[in-house]
């Protein structure tokens, strides 16, 4: 069936029909998450990551108004080049991307959006929106819980960065029934951190469990996804002091400068980067083909789910 407005490359729609194991990836990470050339360099070789391990890559953007799944590596240089020229594209703003014809970066509500389109169940990223600190206030909740609670695709991501309130997202999650899973770890990771003292609901060592879950989960028709949080490999998690320390004097410069809304994000990882002298870059480019390694073991058992 054609969905309007969708297109899906040659690629990715030959190996969905024939029950092939397919990875979605995201765009926001690359225009708006790096900066230029690793942001092109780091997509090119996720979907490398997710090749060697059985899998099929569809990065996921807007290119020109057309929801693309499955873009080539010339659009992925051209998203990557043009950096925070492109729309930070989530599921408000898909309507009106399309409408003026516009580029858009997929963030992981919008990409989850494309991905159930085109019936792709697993997603890789490095990590997932949440609620910010002080959100019980200023309501800054990204859209990405909203989705987690509504569409059916398993996220798998480093956990929730510091920059955000962890708590609260874990509550919020809860809340809106989005089973959070620690893949062979009892804490939520911190992204940049294996370990930030919270417990996931669930520790699961196999991903045959996994699928086995998402299977149960939408046959019954308890819609929604699953964050699957996936540990950043020891060798290059961060000191948790160098890194809280940064995300403290990043969200100072925020403040300052009155960052907010969808701005937030992308400026605190630019700070952080700049703090941290790029180690914290580092760290983003290694869990991020974790996450990618993961995601497409996890696809292929994951055919029938
Ligand atoms: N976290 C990262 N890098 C990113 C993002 C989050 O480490 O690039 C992006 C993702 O696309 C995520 C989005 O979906 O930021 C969340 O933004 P907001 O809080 O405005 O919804
Ligand atoms: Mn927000």
């Amino acid at each position: 069936m054609k969905k309007e407005h969708l297109e899906i490359s040659k690629e990715v729609q030959e190996a969905l029909q024939n029950g092939q194991p397919v990875v979605a990836l995201e765009s926001t990470i690359i225009s708006h998450g790096m900066p230029y050339p690793k942001n092109v360099e780091t997509a090119l070789k996720v979907e490398q990551v997710v090749r060697d391990n059985g899998a099929i890559p569809a990065t996921i953007a807007i290119i020109k108004g057309t929801l693309k799944v499955g873009i080539s590596a010339e659009e992925i240089d051209y998203l990557g080049k043009q950096g925070t020229l492109v729309r930070k594209t989530s599921r408000r703003d898909i309507p009106f991307i399309i409408a003026n014809k516009l580029d858009g970066a997929t963030t992981v509500a919008s990409t989850m959006i494309l991905a159930d389109l085109a019936g792709i169940r697993i997603f890789a990223t490095g990590g997932i929106g949440g609620v910010h600190r002080g959100g019980a206030l200023s309501m800054d909740i990204s859209a990405d819980l909203e989705e987690l609670a509504k569409t059916n695709v398993a996220v798998v991501c480093a956990g929730v960065k510091s920059i955000l309130d962890l708590e609260l997202t874990m509550e919020y999650l809860e809340t809106k029934g989005v089973p959070v899973v620690g893949f062979g770890t009892n804490e939520l990771p911190a992204f940049y951190t294996r370990t930030s003292r919270l417990p996931v609901d669930y520790k699961v060592d196999d991903v045959k469990i996994l699928a086995k879950a998402l299977n149960a989960k939408w046959k019954l028709g308890l819609n929604g996804g699953m964050v699957i949080a996936n540990p950043i490999p020891e060798a290059y998690s961060m000191d948790p002091e160098i890194i809280n320390e940064a995300i403290d004097k990043a969200l100072a410069h925020a403040e300052e400068q009155g960052i907010k809304g969808k701005h937030i994000t992308p400026f605190l990882l630019a700070k952080v980067e700049s703090i941290t002298s790029g180690n914290s870059l580092f760290s983003n480019i290694q869990l991020v083909y974790n996450n990618a390694k993961l995601a497409a073991e996890l696809a292929k058992e994951c055919h029938y789910c």
